[in-house]
């Protein structure tokens, strides 16, 4: 290693051979990807000056309100600081806007919608994962852990037509890891992309995640601890469905009991997103559940 590469290279190095998940690593991880597939700034190239002026300074403002009705001192300030700092280091940016903002800002940019409710991407998305037809089977380990969950569905448009698309899924495995953000998980366990046929039907047979506790020793971990929440998101699946003329939909999909469903951190949770899965008599679980797409206007 050279003295020139980045400390998060480091962490993940050290982490991968300790065979152990860290906040700094995952962190990292989610930090370059987030580099390595966006070009954020170009979209908002023609934004003109009024709009960025009138957020900046509405943020700004809510700030300093709050700093006004509290009577913040200059010790709360300069930890503030401190730990804004530390977010970077740890290269929790994506996790933190993820976790506490993300959600309202799917909120607005799909409240148009009549097809499927949706809910945020979160920081564990890689795109272009292995095609595996309409009949899937999710790249496993051999013996992973956890229970089997076959999962029929179709895409159909809100007129009904069955639609030729893609579901991309991603998920945690039975310990809450996700592939490329954990040491030691093959590239692509856990993610694929399904793809349906005129007839708009997918089988996906994967195994059931289990909930997923965010990063506590990192820097997000620091505000959960310091501020007396939990670190929880309930079990769920990561999907972005899509077909030629219709909006992407990105979305995750929950299971009922589970004791987060009603106080996710990320507050991503919606009913509408809740699945039915059924036991079956050789230990796995079969699951339905339909995704309609909204035409692009
Ligand atoms: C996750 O797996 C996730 O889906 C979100 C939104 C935030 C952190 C971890
Ligand atoms: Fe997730």
């Amino acid at each position: 290693m050279t003295t020139f590469e980045a400390p998060h290279i480091e962490k993940i190095e050290l982490a991968e051979k300790a065979g152990k998940a860290t906040a700094a690593a995952s962190g990292a991880s989610a930090t370059e990807r987030f580099h390595l597939d966006k070009s954020p700034f170009d979209a908002v190239r023609d934004v003109p000056a009024e709009r960025v002026d009138l957020l900046a300074r509405e943020v700004l403002d809510a700030v300093h309100a709050t700093i006004r009705r509290h009577k913040v001192t200059y010790e709360e300030y300069n930890a503030l600081k401190a730990w804004l700092i530390n977010v970077g280091e740890d290269g929790e940016w994506p996790l933190f806007l993820d976790v506490w903002v993300e959600h309202v800002v799917e909120e607005v940019a799909t409240a148009h919608r009549h097809g499927n409710k949706g809910s945020i991407e979160g920081p564990y998305y890689v795109p272009d994962s292995p095609e595996l037809g309409a009949d899937a089977t999710m790249p496993v380990r051999p013996g992973e852990a956890g229970t089997p969950l076959v999962w029929e569905g179709t895409i159909t448009s809100t007129d009904g037509r069955p639609l030729a698309g893609k579901v991309e899924l991603w998920h945690a495995d039975s310990e809450g890891f996700y592939s490329q953000f954990a040491p030691g998980i093959p590239e692509w366990n856990l993610r694929g992309t399904i793809s349906t046929g005129d007839d708009g039907a997918f089988r996906i047979t994967t195994m059931r995640p289990a909930p997923y506790q965010i990063p506590t020793d990192g820097s997000c971990g620091k505000l959960i601890a310091a501020a007396g929440w939990h670190a929880w998101r309930p079990a769920h699946l990561h999907v972005k469905v899509s077909a030629p003329g219709h909006e992407l939909l990105t979305a995750q999909l929950y299971f009922p009991g589970d004791p987060h469903n009603g106080d996710d951190i990320a507050t991503a949770v919606k009913p509408e997103l809740m699945l039915d899965p059924q036991p079956q008599p050789d230990g796995s679980e079969k699951v339905r559940y339909d995704f309609v797409l909204d035409p692009e206007s």
